[in-house]
């Protein structure tokens, strides 16, 4: 056993683990159960390198305020520091909708992968939003930039302030149009 190191009685190859024990469906063990029907243990607990599980999350990018091609740009710039950027779209010059009265915007869809939460990624989208100089002034209105998370992973996320998958995502065309 020259790779795991693991002497212990909690190693990869922990003996106490036989296939009996994954048929239980009582909260003893060491498995944590998580209430929605799956119970986990901790990779630390069987000596096992304890690296958070990447996702793969695709973004939406809007801006119809000033620089609008460098706003996108920067932004991206910015998603960087937030997980790895693994693909951009092209940028699109889109027809203003829902609220029309305004610039046509440009946007793009990033994809990016990330170990963060749902609800932390979306609060980084916000800080950037807001250090990139965004002011909420009409909804739906012209915006510096706009992020939005359009996916993440296989996540189904629905409370009051975030809802993934993106709830407009199949009614806008130049949402799906970059994807
Ligand atoms: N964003 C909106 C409302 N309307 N229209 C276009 N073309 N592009 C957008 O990003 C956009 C919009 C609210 O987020
Ligand atoms: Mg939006
Ligand atoms: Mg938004």
């Amino acid at each position: 056993d020259p790779g795991s190191g693991g002497e212990s009685p909690t190693s990869c190859h922990d003996s106490r683990g036989g296939p009996e024990r994954y048929g239980s469906n009582q909260g003893d063990g060491p498995f944590v159960g998580r209430g929605d029907g799956l119970r986990h243990r901790n990779p630390a607990e069987y000596n096992c390198p304890q690296v958070r599980m990447p996702n793969l999350a695709y973004l939406s990018l809007g801006s119809n305020i000033g620089d609008r091609d460098g706003h996108l740009r920067d932004a991206i710039a910015r998603l960087a520091a937030e997980g790895r950027v693994v693909a951009v779209s092209s940028f699109y010059e889109t027809e203003p909708v829902e609220v029309t009265d305004q610039a046509w915007f440009l946007n793009c869809a990033v994809a990016l992968e990330t170990t963060d939460t749902p609800e932390g990624l979306m609060a980084a989208l916000l800080k950037i939003e807001r250090e990139m100089g965004r002011q909420r002034v009409q909804r739906k209105g012209p915006r510096t930039i706009d992020l939005d998370i359009l996916l993440f992973g296989d996540a189904i996320v629905d409370s009051s302030d975030l809802t993934i998958p993106h709830p407009a995502l199949h009614r806008r065309r130049f949402v799906l149009a970059p994807l």
